[in-house]
């Protein structure tokens, strides 16, 4: 009489592998700025990237078991001379990278835009350390991808760029000698698209004995669209999917939460699923703007019987999704708190490349030191600034600073940052000889102000907080007495989120919350202490 228990038993067991399976998750999978997200599977981990522009170190590396949660494990740009952002304009720098796996080796591609175009990197670890960067010479334009037949020959294929026509719009490919970089064939021009603008960020896939070549048009706002072609030959002629663009939000209500689909790859689970990883952004405020950037999405992917992709049953994507997935691994939920004193984490940032002697943690033990220089947040340059993306239309972040300015000018705090001439802080300063703390708001050239102050006296750290709603930054400030409970926060101003949005900032980047000094046309005469930083995403 005990087989029934046992029957029980092996159906709980069922029952509970069937739960620990994906049925649904939401979108973006790696929210914030994430843009241009490339995939590649090997064995049952993926790994994946997104591009970074003017920020160091670059080109964040992200692992996954499902697909659906990811952990940032490195960067693949880490060191200034893989990484030259001298002068950097906002939004220049690195583009859309690539990441591939071939024979045990790991290789990311991307653009320097600013700094020797096409380049990549190699590692047999993709948490790093990535090898120093082989220049590819000879076949120009962005978005440059690496694709491996099977036979080992390597493809380089990239947007626009061939020798003598670099204008001429269209994907363009080669064939490369992967230790080298050295083209092996002329750069040929083998897929206009379908007629959008901005044919551009094409992978080279061989599925079930066919090329794919799939490519993005219409540009990265709220025209984007996914399209493909196929052919016998990596070459071509590529013959374009009747069903043409596979997928685009671009005729949806501005309503739709998740606008401006486009720039995709494709990845094949262990269990044979296929998905697309991409990227879209989410508009607040009536549907035109959007100030975290581009992030990345998940949308499972299946085949028609004429041999072409159907993106999420043909639905457009959202924020929503109920699948048929893999086996869940989530990790553990980050820490709020940051303690500030051990060495950052990969999500960290600085602003170009980072000058050292202007960060320590030595200097005091247990909060980092900044050293503000003459250039502030206005300057593209590098000031003294180390922050993390934004990923949540609701956060909070908040810091601890001990800074006592001896002269007017000199500045430390925190900042929700978009670019040199879009930004608003909460920060320590002094003027007319009393410290106070202040509310800053930059949103353009030229205009700038300081929209709230309230004077404190005395030298004691003072928390900062931002916090983020949809439509709205609140800025407050508390003086936490002899390390007393929790202090209450005083508000002391607002600002729309809308004025750091893409659509009136400009660029391809996202909000940051940044520590910063500055002091202020001359090097700070002091010091600023931070002991620790929160992030809580609150969605
Ligand atoms: C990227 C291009 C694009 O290189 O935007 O959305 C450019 N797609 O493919 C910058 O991210």
């Amino acid at each position: 009489m005990k087989w029934p228990f046992a029957v029980l038993l092996l159906a709980a067991a069922a029952l509970g592998a069937d739960e620990a399976r994906i049925r649904t998750y939401r979108n973006p999978v790696i929210p914030g700025f994430h843009p241009d997200p490339s995939v590649v599977r090997v064995g049952e981990d993926f790994y994946l990237v997104t591009s970074s522009f003017e920020f160091f170190p670059g080109v964040p590396v992200f692992t996954s078991r499902d697909l659906v949660h990811w952990r940032q494990i490195g960067n693949a740009l880490t060191r200034a001379r893989q990484l030259p952002l001298e002068g950097v304009r906002p939004s220049g720098g690195i583009f859309a990278p690539t990441l591939r796996q071939h024979d045990g080796t790991f290789y990311m591609v991307t653009t320097n835009t600013t700094a020797g175009g096409n380049f990549y990197v190699t590692a047999k670890d993709p948490a790093g350390a990535w090898s120093e960067p082989v220049w590819v010479k000879g076949q120009g334009g962005i978005d440059p991808s690496l694709f491996f037949d099977d036979d080992g020959t390597a493809y380089f294929t990239s947007t626009g760029g061939a020798p003598g026509a670099p204008g001429e719009r269209g994907i363009h490919q080669s064939m490369i000698d992967p230790r080298t970089g050295h083209l092996l064939t002329a750069p040929r021009l083998v897929w206009r698209g379908t007629g959008g603008r901005y044919p551009e960020g094409p992978h080279l896939y061989r599925i079930r004995g066919r090329y794919y070549l799939m490519i993005s048009e219409g540009g990265t706002e709220y025209g984007h669209m996914v399209t493909i072609a196929r052919s016998d030959s990596p070459w071509g002629p590529f013959e374009a999917c009747p069903r043409n663009p596979i997928l685009t939000h671009r005729q949806t209500e501005m309503d739709v939460p998740v606008q401006g689909t486009g720039h995709a790859d494709l990845v094949q689970d262990a269990e044979g699923r296929w998905w697309m990883v991409l990227l879209a952004f989410r508009p607040v405020g009536g549907g035109y703007w959007h100030h975290l950037g581009r992030e990345t999405y998940l949308a499972p992917v299946t085949w028609d019987a004429d041999g072409w992709p159907v993106v999420n049953q043909g639905r457009p994507v959202t924020l929503d999704m109920t699948v048929a997935g893999l086996p869940s691994h989530p990790f553990p939920a980050p820490p709020v708190r940051t303690a500030l004193d051990a060495p950052l984490g990969p999500e960290w940032n600085y602003l170009r490349n980072p000058r050292a002697s202007s960060y320590s943690l030595d200097a005091r033990p247990g909060w980092l030191t900044l050293r503000g220089e003459a250039i502030g947040l206005d300057a593209v340059a590098s000031p003294t600034w180390v922050g993390r993306r934004q990923e949540h239309l609701s956060a909070r972040a908040a810091t601890l600073v001990d800074f006592r300015p001896t002269r007017d000018g000199e500045e430390a705090g925190l900042t929700v940052y978009r670019n040199a001439d879009h930004h608003y802080e909460i920060a320590v300063r002094r003027a007319d000889g009393r410290r106070e703390v202040f509310v800053r708001q930059r949103v353009g050239p030229r205009l700038h102000a300081v929209t709230a102050s309230a004077v404190v006296e005395g030298s004691d750290p003072i928390v900062l907080q931002i916090e983020a709603e949809p439509e709205e930054y609140a800025f407050s400030f508390a003086v936490p007495s002899g390390g007393q409970a929790p202090p209450s926060m005083t508000r002391l101003d607002t600002a729309p989120t809308r004025l750091l949005s893409t659509e009136v900032a400009g660029g391809f980047t996202g909000a940051y919350f940044a520590l910063y000094a500055t002091g202020g046309g001359q090097p700070a005469s002091v010091p600023a202490a931070f002991d620790w930083f929160d992030y809580e995403g609150r969605e």
